[in-house]
């Protein structure tokens, strides 16, 4: 993945850069009603894309405008993004948490969540709310394996995490110095627990005592923390949305995971459901748009069953993009799921293009116009 450079302006320097402008204000916070989310009493559409990348790469505050803003053009009111980095040295760019022998430190600093609060006044000035992420499944920006390899040892299971008591009072603490800072910042829409949680990470080894009770326990637990300390925002899990039918032919369907999405959707302190969709990565091959098509349906269906909202807040292929994606758009539309989030923003900056894993749509990808077309329609719809 490309790291990009650049300078890291104070929030002071950010609104100058703004010039006279005049900034939109977030206010009010968003909130849920049934299936759907609310702003002020009135519906709130979630849709839009992610920038996993935004406060990550070092860009420039400038830079982080640019990509807002190119999201805030396709009519988007929300972006998914990262609030974890955690490193064993310090990087140049930004990062989060710093582990020295077991020991983190929240990096509070200019490349820490200084950094961070760039990210949220340049989406709040291109009038977008706030997904964040606290941290991750796989590997990439740390995530669960460094707080396993610090506090249990090199090369524990992945599902420690889970249940170990030292990595979840690590885990709390971070959640706690990143939530605090934004309590009553509107611009955040939502807390997410992990990006992906599985039973297995990316060394792919598990205990083999991790199950579906696992990880609702552990989101059950975090989410309950998380509200207790911030009862402003709604919290999430950022899942992929298994279902845990041990009985179906469909891996994605089967449980195996550790994930049970009707099981999770039933926690008090989750306000809403999350859904990924990748049938490629996930071995259905044979007809990737049409097993899509089912997936969010399917979805729909919980949504109405636990009266919650749910979002596919990640999708993708890499071939026939406008070909599947229309047909997902419309079928998200059609059947009342209540948002979407694609994977991913892209945006051409002064520090040079954004990364592309091969999803990435950039204004002047083909599949930028749709987005376009189905923001509207989903906000059109409430
Ligand atoms: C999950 O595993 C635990 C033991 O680790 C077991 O007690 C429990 O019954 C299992 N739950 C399911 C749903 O399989
Ligand atoms: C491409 O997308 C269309 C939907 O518009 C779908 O019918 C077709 O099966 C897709 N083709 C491939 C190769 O996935
Ligand atoms: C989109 O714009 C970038 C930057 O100007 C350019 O490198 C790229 O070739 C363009 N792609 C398309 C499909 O027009
Ligand atoms: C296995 C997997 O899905 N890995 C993804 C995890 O998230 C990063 C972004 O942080 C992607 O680049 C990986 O492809």
């Amino acid at each position: 993945m490309k790291l990009l450079t650049g300078c890291i302006l104070s929030g002071t320097a950010l609104l100058a850069s703004l010039g006279t402008q005049a900034l939109p204000t977030a206010t009010g916070f968003i909130g849920t009603s049934g299936q759907t989310f609310t702003l002020n009493g009135a519906a709130f559409t979630v849709v839009g894309a992610n920038s996993y990348w935004v406060g990550l790469t070092g860009l420039s505050t400038t830079d982080m405008n640019q990509a807002f803003a190119d999201i805030a053009k396709t009519g988007a009111t929300s972006v998914r993004t990262w609030g974890f980095n955690d490193v064993t040295a310090p990087t140049s760019t930004a990062y989060y948490q710093l582990w020295t022998n077991g020991t983190p430190t929240v990096n509070t600093g200019s490349t820490g969540l200084g950094n961070f609060d760039n990210v949220v006044a340049s989406a709040k000035a291109n009038g977008l709310r706030l997904i964040v992420t606290l941290t991750n499944n796989w590997s990439d920006y740390g995530g669960m394996d460094v707080y396993v390899n610090q506090l249990i040892g090199q090369g524990q299971y992945h599902d420690y995490f889970y249940t170990n008591s030292a990595t979840q009072a690590a885990y709390k603490n971070y959640v706690k110095t990143f939530v605090s800072r934004y309590v009553n910042e509107p611009t955040i829409l939502a807390w997410e627990l992990a990006n992906e949680p599985r039973c297995t990470g990316s060394t792919g080894t598990t205990s083999g005592t991790c199950n579906t009770t696992t990880i609702t326990n552990w989101v059950s637990t975090m989410s309950a923390y998380i509200k207790s300390i911030d009862s402003n925002h709604l919290v999430a899990i950022g899942d992929e949305g298994f279902f845990n039918d041990p009985s179906s032919s469909l891996y994605p369907y089967q449980g195996g995971q550790g994930i049970d999405f009707n099981a999770n959707l039933q926690v008090s302190t989750l306000d809403f459901g999350t859904a990924h969709l990748y049938p490629v990565s996930w071995g259905q091959t044979s007809d990737p748009t049409g097993f899509g098509v089912q997936w969010i349906e399917d979805h729909a269906t919980s949504q109405k069953t636990y009266n919650k909202p749910v979002i596919l807040e990640e999708f993708g292929v890499t071939t026939n993009m406008t070909g599947t994606y229309t047909q997902w758009y419309s079928t998200i539309d059609s059947s009342g799921l209540t948002g979407d989030l694609i994977w991913q923003a892209g945006s051409y900056l002064s520090s040079g293009a954004t990364p592309n894993d091969g999803y990435t749509v950039y204004p002047n990808s083909s599949a930028y116009p749709l987005e376009i077309q189905y923001t509207t329609a989903l906000k059109a719809r409430t």
